[in-house]
């Protein structure tokens, strides 16, 4: 479970190059973050998380990310 001002922590902190989305270089360079964000969408796999709910570039803006958290019910 995280509240979305955590949620918005752990997003800045992913998004290293701060363009405002989550690339999947990005989860991969923070293996630890990526497992918390693995857990809280329930979703394991990275590439199934960009695949599914991200944009067409491969990438997940914040809003895209906390609606599957939300889905997931681990949104605070
Ligand atoms: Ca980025």
């Amino acid at each position: 479970m995280a509240t979305e001002q955590e949620l918005q922590s752990l997003f800045n902190t992913l998004d290293t190059d701060q363009d405002g989305k989550v690339s999947l270089n990005e989860l991969f360079l923070s293996p630890g973050l990526s497992a918390i964000i693995s857990a809280e969408t329930g979703i394991s796999s990275p590439q199934a998380l960009l695949g599914m709910y991200g944009d067409p570039d491969g990438s997940i803006t914040f809003e895209e990310l906390k609606k599957v958290v939300e889905e997931a019910g681990n949104l605070n």
